[in-house]
């Protein structure tokens, strides 16, 4: 998809995998070149990893269009072609687990073209939501666009609720609500058997994700400490999806902090901007 920033295009990007039709929210954007006739426009770079209100988890980039006897930020009016590389997963970074174990192995590079004109340009700019006056100052989030309104079958771009999980939850509120940290809610639930951990042993499965619309929040490094100690692995997985572990064994009263050491490495787009950043440490008692 491809909107206006001033007098740049803003370049968004889903990557999910065709096999499970699951959304992929893991940091795998390499190189993204953009042609017109086979000659390069603008410079090559890699987008970043982002999150939006309306696109959820994205890798987006802005691309200024000056090129020989062209002067605009913008592009001419024709097509061009674009190649995205996509980096593999390394397990050492995110571990796969299910369906998801052993692939995503190798270097790929997505090409596709599109139309730039003028009139598409006006059509992506009458779409911009602008929220009543009375609204304005009030906490909540615009929807997540549909597959429909992205003109094609898209996978979910939202977590499961937290009553969707399997095992325990832990450190819901009286309302039911999943622990939180500035602005960003952790489902925290307790597995007392998982085949994501050691035989005979539980396993503890961390969820964080935006208020309102459900967005996973990669790229945080997070940790326990209390009856269970250590770092949380970042994991996909097609069942439990995407969310962060480890092996646990919790006894009843079992007391914990989930301790956010780094919040998430992600660029935002408006609305998110000073949100999910200083993260104090949630208190969690079974
Ligand atoms: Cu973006």
């Amino acid at each position: 998809m491809i909107t206006s920033a001033g007098q740049s295009l803003h370049f968004m990007f889903m990557i999910w995998d065709a096999q499970t039709e699951q959304l992929l929210p893991v940091n795998v954007a390499g190189p993204m070149r953009v042609y017109n006739d086979e000659s390069l426009v603008g410079r090559p770079g890699r987008p970043w990893p982002m999150i939006s209100q309306g696109m959820g988890f994205h890798f987006g980039d802005n691309r200024q269009f000056a090129s020989d006897g062209h002067s605009g930020s913008l592009p001419e009016e024709g097509t061009y072609e674009v190649e995205l590389q996509l980096r593999p997963i390394n397990d050492s970074v995110v571990r796969k687990t299910g369906q998801f174990a052993g692939r995503f192995e190798e270097t790929v590079t997505a090409t596709f073209e599109f139309e730039f004109t003028q009139e598409k340009l006006e059509t992506v700019n009458e779409r911009t939501e602008t929220f009543d006056e009375q609204r304005r100052g009030s906490a909540a989030a615009a929807e997540p666009m549909s597959g429909g309104k992205m003109g094609r079958n898209m996978p979910a771009m939202v977590l499961p609720p937290a009553e969707e999980y399997p095992g325990e939850l832990l450190g819901q509120s009286v309302d039911g609500n999943p622990p939180n940290s500035h602005d960003a809610e952790f489902v925290v639930s307790y597995l007392d058997d998982s085949r994501l951990a050691p035989d005979d042993t539980g396993y503890l499965l961390v969820s964080p994700r935006t208020p309102y619309n459900r967005i996973p929040l990669p790229e945080i490094t997070l940790s326990v400490e209390g009856v269970v100690d250590g770092e949380l692995t970042e994991t996909i997985d097609d069942e439990l999806g995407h969310h962060y572990g480890i092996p646990a064994d919790l006894g009843e009263s079992a007391s914990f902090d989930l301790v956010v050491d780094s919040p998430p490495q992600v660029a935002r787009h408006r609305g998110y901007q000073t949100a999910f950043l200083n993260m104090p440490p949630m208190s969690i008692e079974r």
